[in-house]
């Protein structure tokens, strides 16, 4: 062992690659006491081990280097936009020097096991040279990438050429000269290496099971304005932080399906001319969560790709269609697809013509059989968990790590593991990771860590331990998270899918480092929610969920947060439309529908407008009268467009979205008034309007879902029209509600109690709020009414109002239903397109519609 006789540390880590190098110097300067075991003979990780020809960073050098040090960011020079592995290798050796590092690191030496004691709050960890050190604290820094594949090709043994693996190349290089080549894998170590390869060897042959998207790096100097940021270094570090992948640049609000082809085909050229990957899926904020959105990308690079092989045969191989673009790593490449265009490179469709086993002299796929002198395996990591269950890891109870994660892993933060105390992972599956510029992401996870063992110290605390709770909840919400993107449709190493057997599940936390980074302060700012502490300061847990709202709602709440609007209750009446009708300009559009007319209907004073959606199937159709929300102050009858196009089409059913007058111009009864004009006009009309005669029912949002409570009661009274069924989404139905869903939601999710206040003070005069044409719980009768669905949300002050209506209706014997939706806002169920957690809500909005049109229906 290189340290003389110590053999308890504060901490024991694995791994002397950047997040090594840089647990070591903090760790340090906390006065602590550390250990690094590092399997290879020098640092730098895995830019240590992965020496094959080609390989070099994808995130540029400027970006893809440590931040914490000011003057070694200014010292370092870096010769290339992408810097080639030996460069990396030798930044990795100038920190560890500088820093005077390595003494701290045992190389050479890989830890086998590492064990958890209760009675001594500690961890016993053994090498492979027979020693074994006890610890206070256990950290894995042992990469994302580290871990190999093992190859599943059967009959490796038998070959009697040279066999490389492009994960643990051999230091002195390869000379291919004269050599016949065969390579596998077409992931970014295989599209790096290959030109490189190609270019010695006597003959290459590619065997290529998916082909893969790849973008031309444009390698060679920094540019200046990039070399610039050496200028500025503090704050663009700063800036990074808080954006998606870890490097700066602009990040994209507007859609690519609302762009005109031709602004898209210009900014996707100026895209690739930029050769880099880190902002590719952001150029439009829909390119990652809606499938045709990522195709116009998809097709761009195809046609790129193409453009670049002459053979037609090649290119058919090399044209990636298999899964949507940057739902796999895209690579970057110098002259890859190119290097095809040589008559001794040859590309072999392995989903066409498989693989059946590697034989003495080379490979043999069903139909062929090829010779080679050396073949090169890229075939791939067991990524962010595999490296971290080759330890034997073993936690409170004797749980192992490999036991815990059998069926995926379960991780708070990708930082911490419940039963697993004073256990930390660095970049673990659940954090950006890999999503991200990896040092940058470093760098955080670090600096978390050290700043949680002072708060440890300065607390005398001496065991962490994630929650249960936390843990699980952080899991659900990644998966929520990865659920709404395209992350899931690809078989990536992302999603675990390269590795026969291993477990399913998105591994990174795909919501990007700015939105990570904020929960992770977030934890600590509610004293360390999620964890429990011990020691001679007591013992402590403030226990609970960083996230509580669906995470779409999280990104949303968070953009509103950071744009600082005046709260409309500060704001005129008109001042309040004004900016509402601007901040909902950008929303996304809706799906097609096969007909929009805008109309007048007789409302109960004079004319309204109405707009009617019909849908593409053939009709007649059943009809639902739509009521907008925007508390009786905002809104008009196109301002929940994107919605009504939606239940339009999910539900098959003529939309028409009535508009009504608006408070304070016009306070109450004007809008239930208006309401129920519109009912008898639908009613009356239906046919003419391409309706199913008696084929009606009504639904509402917010304030209109109160005009269409209200309404289903007064056509009661009246006798007429009859409404087959009522959807109230959010209603407002009570004008005195004081109960804990007013207090508990009162601020932060976009309606307030001050604003619900504000909108009844325009609406309707205290003295009349108890009115059922205002209120309508307060209805003496609700009985007779059509079948409602009620669904309400759980971070919205008119929760439990909506719950109560739907409570009341059914004591009263009306058919009722009520879902509340766990982690959704008042606004979420209308916003199609921009919170896609509650599809589910509006699937079931639109069944309800349909099984209310069904009942009409003979048996
Ligand atoms: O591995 P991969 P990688 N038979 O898993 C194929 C980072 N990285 O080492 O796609 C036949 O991407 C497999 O086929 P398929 C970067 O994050 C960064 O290239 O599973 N083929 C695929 O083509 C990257 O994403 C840089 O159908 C088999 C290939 O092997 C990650 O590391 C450079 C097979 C594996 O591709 C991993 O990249 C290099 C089989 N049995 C790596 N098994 C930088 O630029 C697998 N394949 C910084």
């Amino acid at each position: 062992m290189a340290e003389a006789g110590n053999r308890h540390f504060d901490i024991i880590i694995v791994g002397a690659g950047f997040a090594g190098l840089y647990l070591i110097h903090k760790m340090r300067a906390l006065g602590l006491s550390v250990r690094v075991f590092e399997k290879g003979d020098d640092v730098g990780g895995t830019w240590y081990w992965n020496r094959y020809p080609g390989a070099r960073c994808d995130i540029e050098s400027i970006d893809y280097s440590f931040g914490f040090d000011p003057e070694l960011e200014q010292e370092w020079e870096w010769s290339e936009k992408y810097a080639t592995q030996p460069e990396i290798l030798r930044y990795a050796q100038h920190v560890a020097e500088r820093f005077d590092l390595r003494r701290d690191i045992s190389f050479e030496t890989r830890v086998e096991k590492a064990v958890w004691d209760d009675e001594t709050s500690g961890w016993s960890v053994t090498t492979d040279k027979g020693d074994t050190l006890t610890s206070r604290f256990f950290i894995m820094a042992t990469g994302c990438l580290s871990q190999p594949k093992d190859i599943d090709i059967a009959g490796i043994e038998n070959f009697t050429g040279e066999i490389y693996r492009t994960h643990s190349w051999p230091h002195e290089g390869v000379d291919f000269a004269g050599k016949r080549v065969g390579v596998i894998g077409t992931g970014s170590s295989g599209i790096q290496s290959i030109p490189l390869i190609a270019e010695q060897a006597d003959s290459t042959t590619v065997f290529q099971r998916t082909a893969n998207y790849s973008i031309p790096a444009g390698n060679g100097p920094i540019a200046p304005e990039k070399r610039a940021v050496k200028d500025r270094y503090r704050d663009y570090r700063e800036e990074a932080r808080w954006t998606r992948g870890g490097v700066p640049g602009p990040v994209a609000m507007d859609l690519a399906l609302v762009t005109s082809e031709e602004e898209r085909e210009q900014r996707y050229e100026k895209l690739w001319a930029k050769g880099a990957i880190s902002h590719l899926a952001l150029e439009f904020a829909d390119l990652l969560v809606n499938l045709e959105a990522n195709e116009t990308l998809g097709q761009y690079a195809r046609k790129r790709i193409r453009s670049k092989i002459e053979d037609p045969a090649k290119a058919d191989i090399l044209t990636p269609t298999e899964f949507p673009i940057c739902t796999k790593r895209p690579c970057l490449d110098t002259g890859y697809f190119e290097t095809f265009n040589r008559p001794n490179v040859d590309i072999v469709d392995i989903k066409k013509d498989p693989i059946r086993s590697i034989t003495a002299t080379g490979v043999a796929t069903r139909d062929r059989s090829f010779d080679f002198d050396a073949l090169v395996f890229a075939t791939g990591f067991d990524a962010m968990t595999g490296a971290l269950l080759a330890i034997d890891i073993v936690g409170r109870g004797g749980q192992s790590l490999q036991d815990k994660w059998a069926d995926g892993p379960a991780s708070y933060l990708g930082l911490a593991v419940e039963g697993f105390p004073n256990f930390f992972t660095i970049t673990g599956p659940g954090s950006p990771s890999v999503l991200s510029n990896m040092i940058l992401s470093i760098e955080q996870h670090v600096e978390w860590i050290a700043d949680c063992l002072d708060h440890m110290r300065g607390e005398r605390l001496d065991v962490i331990e994630a929650t249960a709770t936390a843990e699980t909840g952080w899991v659900e919400y990644g998966t929520a998270s990865s659920d709404m993107t395209l992350f899931p449709l690809a078989k990536s190493w992302y999603m675990g899918a390269n590795v026969p057997g291993k477990p399913r599940v998105c591994l990174p936390y795909v919501g990007g480092v700015g939105a990570y980074r904020r929960a992770c302060n977030d934890v600590v700012a509610q004293d360390y929610l999620g964890f429990r502490f011990d020691g001679p300061g007591g013992t402590r847990c403030n226990d609970g969920l960083v996230r509580r709202q669906q995470p779409d709602v999280v990104a949303l709440l968070e953009m509103l947060d950071d744009l600082d609007l005046p709260p409309f209750e500060s704001m005129s009446a008109a001042e309040a439309r004004a900016t509402s009708e601007a901040m909902s300009a950008g929303n996304p559009p809706g799906p097609a529908v096969g007909d929009v007319v805008d109309g007048e209907y007789p409302g109960a004073e004079g004319p309204l407008e109405y707009r009617l959606y019909r849908p593409q199937t053939e009709g007649p159709h059943p009809v639902t009268l739509y009521f907008h929300g925007g508390g009786w102050v905002l809104g008009d009858h196109a301002s929940d467009d994107a919605f009504c196009r939606d239940l339009c089409v999910s539900a098959d059913s003529i939309i028409i979205s009535a508009n009504y007058r608006h408070a304070p111009e016009h306070p109450f009864p004007a809008a239930v008034d208006d309401g129920f004009a519109a009912l008898n006009w639908v009613a009356e009309d239906i046919e003419e309007l391409g309706g199913i005669s008696g084929a009606l029912a009504v639904c509402g949002w917010s304030a209109g879902g109160n005009i269409a409570a209200v309404v289903c009661q007064l056509a009661r009274d009246a006798g007429g029209p009859d409404i087959k069924g009522q959807v109230l989404i959010t209603p407002v139905v009570d004008g005195a509600d004081d109960s804990p869903s007013m207090t508990d939601n009162a601020e932060g999710f976009v309606l307030t109690r001050a604003l619900m206040d504000w909108f009844w003070d325009h609406y309707a005069d205290p003295a009349v709020r108890a009115d059922p044409k205002a209120s309508p719980l307060h209805a003496a009768d609700l009985s007779n009414l059509p079948p409602a669905l009620v669904i309400t949300a759980e971070f919205d002050p008119l929760r439990d109002q909506g719950k109560a209506y739907a409570e009341a209706l059914g004591a009263a014997g009306t058919e009722a239903r009520h879902i509340s939706y766990p982690g959704q806002i008042h606004t979420s169920f209308t916003a199609v397109g921009a919170i896609p957690t509650a599809n589910d809500a509006r699937q079931e909005m639109a069944a309800a519609l349909r099984q209310s049109f069904r009942a009409m229906e003979p048996a």
